[in-house]
């Protein structure tokens, strides 16, 4: 790599290495969401709470680098959904709109199979199937959950929205998306959420 000297004092650009094979960052602390995080986001309340009993685990994490909430500005990072279920349910993030209802998401898959789970406020429902070299666009005003489908590696995709779009997560945890992804027959099968908007 060409060593460029640079002397401008207090730079403003940022050069962060995201591990193309682990999708952390070396020098990044990630936010970590546990089961015990997932209260009320799993269809099977009574296998949560069984796998819950034997002990806590780990289901995603994330780096969402602090960059200054401003409209101008983007945040971006990586989320590692790792593999595993709650009953026929697949480990996946909670979900959420944007606070800034009228903001889009970029992701790219890095690793692993997944599916990005997108909903509006009008009940449209779009699915995609994500494998690695995959972007999605995000359209605004769609809830966004990423769903890892693998069977036993992670999957890892690195995202980017406007800076300040924040995150809106009571009407997922509300009502939850219109949509389920399950593994049946060994095979992941998007139905009908059962208990949607009636928790
Ligand atoms: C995504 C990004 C982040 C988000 C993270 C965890 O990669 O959209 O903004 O915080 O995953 O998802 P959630 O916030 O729904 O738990
Ligand atoms: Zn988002």
């Amino acid at each position: 790599m060409v060593k460029i000297r640079m002397d401008i004092e207090n730079i403003e650009s940022k050069k962060i290495k995201f591990n193309l094979d682990t999708g952390f960052s070396p020098n990044q602390c990630s936010k970590k969401r546990m089961l015990s995080d997932m209260e009320g986001m799993y269809n099977n309340i009574k296998e949560y709470r069984n796998i819950l009993q034997k002990g806590d685990k780990i289901v995603y994490e994330f780096h969402d680098l602090d960059i200054n909430q401003r409209s101008a500005e983007l945040c971006y990072g990586t989320t590692v959904v790792y593999p595993g279920k709650v009953g026929d349910e697949y480990y996946m993030t909670k979900g959420h709109f944007h606070e800034v209802l009228d903001t889009a998401e970029v992701y790219y898959s890095l690793k692993g199979q997944g599916i990005l789970l997108m909903e509006n406020i009008d009940g449209r429902i779009e699915i995609q199937e994500m494998e690695p070299g995959d972007s999605v666009y995000v359209p605004p005003g769609f809830a966004h959950r990423s769903i890892n489908i693998s069977k036993n590696e992670p999957f890892i995709t690195f995202f980017v929205y406007r800076a300040d779009a924040g995150h809106d997560y009571k009407t997922i945890e509300n009502k939850g998306f219109r949509k389920l992804v399950i593994e049946r027959n060994g095979t992941p099968t998007i139905i009908d959420n059962p208990n949607w908007n009636n928790k």
